[in-house]
């Protein structure tokens, strides 16, 4: 049985969460409580971020490795192409999704959570105790959130730009890069649920997300494609363990 180890709500695990699916795989999930589950972590893989498979006795860390693993031992669905030229541009929107994307959106939400007490406390584990959690939520947001804003203006616009033209992109195809499902796709839309947090969120966080762009017009079709692949990957949830 595959093992996934993860934070529920991080974007890369998402992603490996809906590669698993795609491709029909059984998982369990294990979820690490951030702080000291990461020293267990560390124990098992030899670095602290997640997510981690756990694949017999391969420990495979990194969203991009993870799914690349998967390719190479269950290519009967292929989410990264044998063709070289797509291959390659599939590549590299991965590449912009997990780290420009990745860090853009990471900003977007640290702003709309300073200004949203909900946002804030529905984001914690529930592991965490009700005094700490209670403590988060009552941190005056307005002063993270003025001094986000003035450092990321330019990043917010870059971010709004490159979403527009997906958007455009996608509400006239299906896929970013070719003809099938890859691993581009997957990367932009696990991105894509830190803006408006889809329903595999639970129900504290579905819907909720970054104000003037989770209700952007010129931006729901990249939501509606983004709910649509979660919708078609949907079947029994992981056992949790
Ligand atoms: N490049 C990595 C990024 C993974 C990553 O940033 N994981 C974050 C959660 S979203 C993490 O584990 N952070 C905890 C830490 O850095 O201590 C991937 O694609 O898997």
């Amino acid at each position: 049985m595959l093992e996934l180890h993860q934070f529920r709500h991080s974007p890369f695990c998402l992603k490996v969460r809906m590669a698993l699916k795609a491709k029909g795989l059984s998982f369990s999930v294990h979820e690490v409580l951030p702080g000291l589950g990461q020293v267990a972590l560390f124990k098992l893989s030899g670095q602290r971020q997640v997510p981690v498979l756990v694949d017999g006795d391969h420990v495979v860390v990194d969203s991009s490795a993870i799914i690349r693993h998967l390719d190479s031992l269950h290519p009967d669905l292929r989410l990264i192409p044998e063709d070289a030229k797509e291959a390659a541009q599939i590549h590299l929107i991965e590449d912009w999704a997990d780290n420009t994307l990745a860090n853009a959106v990471r900003t977007a939400l640290i702003k709309a959570a300073a200004e949203n007490k909900d946002l804030r406390m529905a984001l914690f584990p529930k592991a965490l105790p009700n005094p700490l959690r209670n403590a988060i939520g009552n941190f005056p947001g307005h002063w993270l959130s003025g001094a986000t804003e003035i450092a990321c203006q330019g990043e917010y616009s870059d971010l709004l730009g490159s979403l527009e033209q997906l958007s455009c992109l996608l509400a006239s195809n299906p896929w970013i890069i070719g003809n099938s499902m890859s691993v581009a796709d997957l990367a932009v839309a696990a991105q894509l649920s830190l803006l408006r947090f889809p329903a595999s969120s639970g129900d504290e966080l579905a819907g909720k997300g970054c104000l003037g762009i989770s209700d952007h017009p010129k931006l729901q079709p990249l939501f509606q494609w983004r709910d649509q692949i979660e919708e078609s990957l949907r079947e029994t949830d992981p056992l949790v363990i």
